[in-house]
């Protein structure tokens, strides 16, 4: 039977906020930055769905670490933690008290506590001016009336129904004119994504444009408080752990119910992280709300649910959906010959990759996808995508086997090197993919014989050469040399202290004579097996 669950835009819906107050702290007076900050986290809230009111940029610190937000600071002093189910954290107050409030729901599949709000249609931004004040547009992003287009996008990955910047650069400035003053109550912008295109980190300006020496253009580079702009709010919503992914929403307010008369408003983004090409946040929308406007009314849900299967492994210790919503026909054939894989070999992965300290993830996402061109499978975080198109070719083939090999991916993790270990050495890509393939071809369907060295490929045999040809290889060194081999391999790429000496400490001989010896195994078993054939060819005659 086929679960549906409530539809995607439900999901900004707001459930109350049971806040008390539990402390206070004060900060230097060494950092007259910081105006005001209140944080407030639900006590045992998971850190996949917290709420923060805070000014940023926050605090570093163990406290902060729970909540997951990153910035670097100096000197604080708690002064007092007092609970009543909640925790406030005030800073000293130098001038009027501006609230960011963030929403950060990391599962994308309910969201348990919202106190933004629900995205508007009838916001003060729907017929405003936007206008890329700097930066580019990526080629697979919406145009910058997405942004205000009362619309939000229905799933994690709609590179259309968002605005984002090119890939690789240091995000950019948008510009939203009103078209005349008008006094603003609340500033909201939403985002969406499963990666590190989730957390937004933005500066916020505005303007009457009254002041001489406005520039209603002001370019990276320029600072906007020194041509007629002020510096509304500094947002990140990074948490400190993890990338971030899943839904963001922020709310810029304060308690007066206005932050001023503006007609200019002036958002300065910036990527979430430079590891890789793509720190460009998918913003959804924002909404400006005039506090002499109407109420705002919500986006409403649409009608369409999204196609959901959850299940568990394990008694209960894993948790898993299969998300059919774009591909229905699918459903039938995940429930019946997918889970069952599932549920018997997460566990066995993460029996298999053990380390110290490491709890594998404990909700994974399986999601067929449309948009994924010519790849079969992907995983990131807790996330498998499938490619519909390609899954149905291979039901009866290699579908099962690549989410295996996906589920290894998931369960590897090696992504927390970077965020545990300063000095994470890099794991070389053959051998990230190696590790998956040799558990799918040599334990999960060795009767398919998939990654066998033959005649036809021999040629291509090189222990680095990735996918199966290395997961051969790692097969031929468990056997040959030492049968803990890739759990071992294993611990050391997740701690980001792997090293091409550990083949030596583990065999005695590097990488590449172990590749060497590798290959010509496999050369005299093929050219023995071939002379046999034509020795009895010959005998035949
Ligand atoms: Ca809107
Ligand atoms: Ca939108
Ligand atoms: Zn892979």
């Amino acid at each position: 039977m086929l679960a549906t669950t409530i539809p995607t835009l439900k999901r900004w819906a707001i459930l109350g906020c049971p806040f008390g107050t539990i402390g206070r702290a004060t900060r230097s007076m060494s950092q007259p930055r910081i105006h005001f900050m209140n944080v407030l986290i639900r006590r045992g809230a998971p850190e996949s769905s917290h709420s923060i009111i805070a000014s940023s940029p926050l605090p570093d610190s163990s406290f902060f670490a729970r909540i997951g937000i990153v910035d670097t600071y100096h000197s604080m002093r708690i002064q007092s933690l007092i609970v009543s189910g909640c925790l406030l954290l005030s800073l000293g107050v130098t001038h009027a008290g501006v609230r960011v409030t963030v929403d950060h729901d990391a599962t994308g599949a309910t969201l348990k506590v919202k106190s933004v709000g629900l995205p508007a249609n009838n916001d003060a931004a729907e017929k405003a001016r936007f206008t890329l004040v700097d930066g580019e547009r990526d080629q697979n992003s919406g145009e910058l009336a997405v942004l205000h287009d009362g619309r939000v996008p229905t799933e994690e990955d709609q590179p259309a129904a968002n605005f984002f910047f090119r890939a690789s650069t240091d995000g950019g400035r948008i510009g939203i004119d009103l078209g005349s003053v008008i006094s603003i109550r609340q500033i909201n912008t939403y985002s969406w994504h499963a990666g590190s295109r989730g957390p937004q980190v933005y500066k916020l300006f505005a303007s009457d444009a009254e002041s001489a020496g406005f520039n209603s253009a002001p370019k990276k580079g320029t600072d906007p408080a020194t041509c007629g702009w002020k510096l509304i709010a500094t947002v990140d919503t990074r948490p400190r752990n993890g990338n971030g992914g899943g839904q963001h929403a922020v709310a810029v307010s304060n308690d007066e119910g206005s932050l001023g008369r503006y007609r200019h408003l002036l958002v300065d983004i910036a990527r979430t992280e430079d590891r890789d090409a793509f720190g460009n946040t998918f913003y959804s929308e924002i909404d400006v709300i005039d506090a002499n406007g109407p109420a705002p009314t919500s986006i409403t849900a649409s009608d369409s649910g999204p196609i959901l299967k959850s299940f568990e492994a394990e008694g209960g210790k894993y948790h898993f959906t299969i998300d059919a919503t774009a591909a229905a026909d699918l459903m039938e054939w995940a429930d019946q010959e997918l889970r069952p894989v599932v549920q018997a070999w997460y566990p066995k992965l993460v029996a298999m990759l053990p380390s110290d300290g490491f709890e594998a993830a404990t909700n994974v996402t399986l999601r067929f996808r449309n948009d994924m061109g010519g790849t079969p499978a992907s995983a990131g975080g807790g996330r498998i995508n499938m490619n519909s198109g390609w899954f149905r070719k291979e039901l009866k083939r290699e579908a099962r086997g690549s989410v295996v090999h996906e589920m290894a991916h998931v369960v590897q993790d090696y992504g927390r090197a970077r965020r545990t270990n300063p000095n994470a050495t890099r794991t070389p890509g053959w051998l990230v993919e190696g590790i998956p393939d040799y558990i799918r071809w040599f334990l999960y369907e060795p009767e398919t014989k998939g990654a066998e060295i033959t005649e036809r490929n021999l040629g291509r045999a090189k222990y680095d050469a990735s996918y199966r040809i290395t997961g051969n290889f790692l097969n031929w060194v468990t056997v040959k040399y030492d049968g803990q081999l890739v759990r071992k391999l294993n611990v050391a790429a997740r701690a980001g202290k792997y090293t091409e000496q550990l083949w030596r400490d583990w065999t005695g001989k590097s990488v590449q004579e172990l590749g060497e010896e590798w290959k010509q195994a496999h050369e005299t078993r093929i050219n023995g097996a071939k002379a046999n054939t034509e020795t009895e060819k010959a005998s035949a005659k």
